[in-house]
């Protein structure tokens, strides 16, 4: 055997840690074995999920939290099935996340093996990126390198490479060094089209921004409060750019685009920008943005662009690139026609209303974002909570809540902040997820009692699918398959060997957090409505 040749399976983990890779989430089994030959000898850390669905979500939380690409190791057939719901939920919220699976060396002459599906690289497609297969090393390799660049370069989504069991044995050579690939920092191309902004918003009474996810970074944070402080301009940020303009500028109304009556603060605008949001159904639950006035839309992503927002400019660049190009066009400050005092109206009008529609949780987000230490991140689920504290629960920095906005999955949370966890050593991470959502990927507990990671689990029990049920109730159907029978959900967490406690009250809640967060392993905090006694 050559120097530096190994099977295909174990030369992949050599050429994952050559490309910064230092965990991996995943299941093994016979058909991906090979792959589990190198990953402890290139010095990369498995996770082992209890279902690939739990494996998926950790990648992705992984990936949230550090920036870096999420991956995952996978079975043929149902570990490919299992994963795909993490994949759609990847794609749909731009998560690098990279899915290496085996795949059978025939299908179509040779039905019923193990593991057999009719088409599973075409299946995989369906949630992600792209789905390939690898029948030769190099082939494997080129994938990888294209994943990699592309999670860099383009707007960042889930991926798939599948690798025939035959190929993943055979001895293969090592993959070539890393390419240095440049940060993505894509600039506005035209500085005409910056210049043009700048005058506009100097000469607008009302100037207005809209912060997305894309412009969830530290640095597009720091340039943004400089353009908006110049301009006295309004601004909101959708729930994945939470934090990119902190709390205390005067002039924000908050991640609040879904209040109805955010359409009567945008009209008002004589210049809109909005920066890194696709602005889905997702984002502002309707289908127009509401603006009456000139819209301009800064994505790396053509596609957004494209959508039918009305966009008046359209200007492909990264965001940060551009925002700084932005606060370097300009230096002189101008006045605006909003007022603190407007916003702040307006501010505790909508929370009186968020308050109204789902009521008791208010109080508990307040009480719990006392608590939580500055550089917390947070994980929440498809629950009443989430909605509640989505909308009020006010962001000191970008990038520390992670949700499943667009595909929506229930049973994100947990596994997704273990992969959080995972990724920030020593860092506070929390779960915010419902009774019945928790059982979707309950099984992962075991995973952050066998690494010890310090996470408080807030569970919100309201006893049944409480969002479905109200939902039912508004369409006139009346609830039925809204009520599950819940375990004693303490004892539960403890046959898992997690820390359980139940809090009787706001300030034992808020106790029961803080002790969790340094605590040895995860602590499940079972609450219920009745902690406002
Ligand atoms: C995989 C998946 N299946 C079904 C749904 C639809 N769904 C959304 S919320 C919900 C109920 C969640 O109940 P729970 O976790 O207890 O949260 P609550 O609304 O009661 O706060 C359901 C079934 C979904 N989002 N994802
Ligand atoms: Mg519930």
């Amino acid at each position: 055997m050559a120097e530096n040749t190994r099977p295909l399976g174990a030369q992949i983990s050599h050429m994952l840690k050559d490309r910064d890779v230092d965990v991996i989430f995943g299941i093994p089994g016979v058909h991906n074995q090979e792959m589990y030959r190198g990953i402890e000898e290139a010095g990369i850390t498995h996770v082992l999920a209890r279902h690939e669905q739990g494996a998926g979500f950790m990648a992705d939380g992984y990936a949230r939290a550090t920036g870096k690409p999420g991956v995952a190791y996978v079975i043929t057939g149902p570990g490919v099935c299992n994963i795909m719901t993490p994949m759609g939920q990847a794609y749909s919220d731009s998560v690098p996340m990279l899915v290496i699976s085996s795949c059978l060396d025939e299908v179509a002459a040779r039905r019923g093996q193990l593991h057999q599906m009719k088409d599973q690289r075409a299946a995989a497609e369906t949630v992600c990126d792209w789905s390939e297969e690898a029948r030769t090393p190099d082939a494997a390799y080129q994938l990888i390198d294209r994943a990699f660049t592309e999670f860099v370069m383009e707007r960042p989504r889930s991926k798939h490479i599948q690798v025939p069991i035959a190929v993943l044995q055979d001895d293969a050579p090592l993959a070539k060094p890393r390419r240095y690939v440049s940060s993505g920092r894509m600039g506005p191309q035209d500085d005409a089209a910056v210049k043009g902004l700048a005058q506009a918003l100097g000469a607008a009474k009302r100037p207005l921004f809209v912060f997305g996810g894309g412009a969830a970074t530290d640095q597009v944070s720091s340039a943004a409060l400089k353009v908006l402080q110049r301009y006295e301009a309004a601004a909101f940020t959708t729930y994945a750019g939470r934090g990119v303009v902190a709390p205390d500028y005067p002039l924000l109304f908050g991640a609040t685009l879904a209040r109805d009556g955010s359409l009567d603060v945008i009209a008002q605008a004589d210049v809109v920008v909005v920066v890194g949001s696709s602005l889905d159904e997702v984002d502002i639950w309707r289908a127009h943005l509401g603006h009456d006035c000139p819209l301009y839309r800064v994505d790396i992503d053509p596609e957004v662009l494209r959508d039918g927002q009305d966009a008046s400019h359209a200007i492909q660049s990264d965001c940060q690139a551009f925002m700084d190009a932005l606060e370097g066009a300009d230096a002189q400050s101008h006045r605006s026609d909003w007022t603190a005092s407007d916003v702040a109206a307006t501010r505790a009008r909508w929370r009186a209303e968020t308050d109204a529609e789902r009521p008791g949780i208010v109080p508990i987000c307040d009480a719990l974002r006392d608590i939580t230490p500055p550089d917390t991140m947070i994980y929440s689920d498809m629950t009443q909570f989430a909605y509640v504290a989505k909308e009020v629960w006010d962001m000191d920095r970008p990038g520390h809540w992670h949700h499943p906005y667009g595909f929506g999955t229930l049973g994100y949370a947990t596994p997704a902040a273990i992969g959080g966890a995972v990724g920030r050593p020593g860092k506070p991470t929390m779960v915010i997820i419902g009774d019945y959502g928790f059982h979707y990927t309950m099984q992962e507990l075991g995973v952050a009692v066998e690494l010890e990671l310090s996470l408080p689990i807030i569970l919100w029990d309201n006893g049944k699918l409480g969002e479905i049920e109200d939902s039912m109730v508004r369409a006139q159907i009346a609830p039925n398959a809204v009520v599950a029978r819940n375990p004693d959900f303490v004892k539960l967490a403890e046959a898992f060997g997690a820390r359980a406690v139940a809090p009787g009250s706001l300030a034992e809640l808020q106790a029961a957090v803080t002790v969790a967060f340094s605590a040895k392993g995860p602590t499940l905090i079972y609450l219920t409505p009745a902690v406002l006694g």
